[in-house]
């Protein structure tokens, strides 16, 4: 018989939608999170099959302009925001510091609660008869002219605020005072820096947002002029509270990731990360230099001169530390003994497709080349590279390194490295083309196009079919792992963090001794192997 687990410790539906241990909260976040995936996943295959051709055969201007709304507020709110936080940074943070559980436990749950809550009003939402104004709700439109269902759609992604101001919380308070003796912030793991840095934005950024909803619900209600010119108010005000959450938004979808890579990049190369200070200080200065930068999205709407300057330069400047942390990357693959398992494929592909979407972030970040470019595919290239190559990269590559942690399974080799190099190939031959469409001219959200631009448009969404199957994939030998796999032992991959000292999976209370740390992480001993942390 073996010993009980988190998982096998009870199997009442109760014991697990009462539950207040962090590792079942990432598994009810875990699932939540991959139905919001693949329903936001279906409105995008469904965009890309009317983009085949030139005309509008399959829907309507005004279906496509809900189908390409409800893509971008799932992704964006409900699945890319809460992703590697809510899943793997709730199952694997109190691990990686030799702690029993987040600060608060029943806080958590409550998160969770609110973020189904918010998530289900949206989907009213959208099975209501959607809503047109894009994940933006740019006003005028949202507040005067949208018949949809701006206010439902507003009131979930409001309730669903809540859930990441609370996550954000728990996080900095879980790193804070939680940390096993001996584990001092420069022997944190990179990945806990990404994530303390991911919640003080959560936390700093996502009430603005939240105020900016409510405006629009009282503007929309009672006829306030916020927004709105005939009654004083200023659409571009709309914008700028907008951006001024949204744009550090951008970093809560990378840096997770970012942190993500870190670990896989060290383990799969036997080697400490690079530079560890400058990738610890890297986060923080993005969270913090990604609050100045918002203006960048507002190029052409006259705002003045030297405020665009200002923006653009400090766009530049926030680049400098994510450069950084990928010639941190670089350095630490240099002599490395790599070792190119499926985890290793995705940290890959990872830190080339990021490095496309930041460069071509820099483009933007030019006035001149932007003013161009603005609502064209070459911006949807841009952040779809950051985004989906980034941060869903990093998720999946993050999800395979600790599913034999989290299941106890190992999962087929084989199967994994063929979904890893489908997605890579699949993500690249769907977006690469919207760069030369946008540059050419092509603008975004319109469901119909000028014939000369169907060449890109259909490698673009014979692309996005390779992808959508590759991203299903995973599904079938991840599930199958789960029942049949192979049991995997407390270390599978050899590396020296905390996380890998329990067994796999983790007792409910995660340690039978509480570790005492002696060591700074990633150190790897001449012979490649993991020294670990507590030892
Ligand atoms: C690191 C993570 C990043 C993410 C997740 C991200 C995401 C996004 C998103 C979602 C948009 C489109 C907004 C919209 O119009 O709906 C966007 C546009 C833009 N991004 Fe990024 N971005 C990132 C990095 C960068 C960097 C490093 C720069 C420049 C240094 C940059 C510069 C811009 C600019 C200037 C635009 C506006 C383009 C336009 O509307 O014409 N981004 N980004
Ligand atoms: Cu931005």
């Amino acid at each position: 018989m073996t010993e009980l687990n988190y998982l096998t410790a009870n199997y009442t539906l109760r014991s697990w939608f009462f539950t207040t241990d962090h590792k079942r909260i990432a598994i009810l976040y875990f699932a939540s999170l991959t139905l919001f995936f693949f329903i936001g996943g279906a409105g995008a295959t469904a965009m890309r099959i009317e983009l085949a051709t030139p005309q509008a055969d399959l829907v309507s201007d005004d279906i496509y302009n809900r189908l390409f709304t409800m893509h971008g507020i799932i992704m964006v709110w409900f699945f890319l925001i809460p992703s590697i936080p809510n899943t793997l940074g709730n199952f694997i943070a109190p691990l990686m510091i030799g702690a029993r559980d987040l600060a608060f436990p029943r806080l958590n749950l409550l998160s969770w609660y609110i973020f189904m809550l918010g998530g289900s009003v949206t989907l009213f939402a959208i099975l209501a008869g959607g809503i047109d104004t894009g994940w933006t709700f740019y006003t005028p439109f949202s507040t005067l002219y949208s018949n949809s269902y701006v206010m439902v759609a507003a009131a979930g992604v409001f309730i669903a605020g809540f859930s990441s101001i609370l996550t954000g919380l728990n996080f900095i308070v879980t790193i804070h005072r939680l940390r096993a003796p001996g584990l001092t912030w420069y022997r944190l793991p990179l990945f806990l820096w990404s994530l303390y840095a991911t919640s003080v934005i959560l936390v700093l950024a996502t009430p603005v947002l939240a105020i900016t909803l409510v405006l629009i619900a009282v503007e929309r209600c009672f006829g306030v002029g916020f927004f709105d010119p005939r009654i004083g108010g200023d659409p571009l005000l709309f914008q700028h509270l907008f951006w001024f959450y949204s744009h550090p938004a951008v970093y809560i979808m990378i840096l997770p990731g970012m942190g993500v890579i870190n670990e896989l990049i060290s383990c799969f190369s036997r080697k400490q990360v690079f530079g560890y200070k400058f990738v610890a200080w890297a986060s923080l200065a993005i969270a913090a230099l990604g609050f100045l930068v918002w203006g960048h999205h507002m190029f052409v709407t006259g705002q003045s001169l030297v405020a665009s300057l200002v923006f653009s330069f400090m766009s530049f400047v926030v680049a400098v530390p994510s450069a950084i942390k990928v010639f941190n990357w670089t350095a630490t693959l240099h002599k490395g003994s790599l070792r190119f398992d499926a985890p290793m494929l995705y940290a890959l592909a990872f830190i080339g497709l990021f490095t496309i979407g930041g460069l071509t972030g820099l483009f933007l970040a030019c006035l001149a080349f932007d003013v161009h470019a603005t609502d064209t595919y070459f911006v949807v290239a841009h952040f779809h590279y950051i985004m989906v190559g980034g941060m869903v990269t990093a998720y999946f590559g993050g999800l395979h390194y600790w599913w034999p942690k989290i299941t106890g399974r190992l999962y087929s080799e084989y199967w994994a490295r063929t979904a890893a190099v489908l997605i890579f190939f699949g993500f690249n031959l769907t977006f690469f083309p919207q760069f030369i469409l946008g540059a050419e001219g092509m603008p975004r959200r319109y469901h119909v196009y000028p014939p000369e631009f169907q060449l890109w448009n259909v490698l673009s969404s014979g692309g996005a079919t390779i992808l959508a199957a590759a991203y299903l994939l995973p599904l079938f030998y991840l599930g199958y792992s789960v029942f049949f796999g192979a049991r995997a032992s407390a270390n599978p991959w050899d590396a020296p963090g905390l996380e890998w000292q329990t067994s796999s999976p983790p007792p409910e209370h995660n340690f039978d001794i509480q570790p005492v740390v002696t060591r700074a992480p990633y150190q790897y001993s001449r012979n490649f192997e993991a020294e670990p942390q507590n030892a």
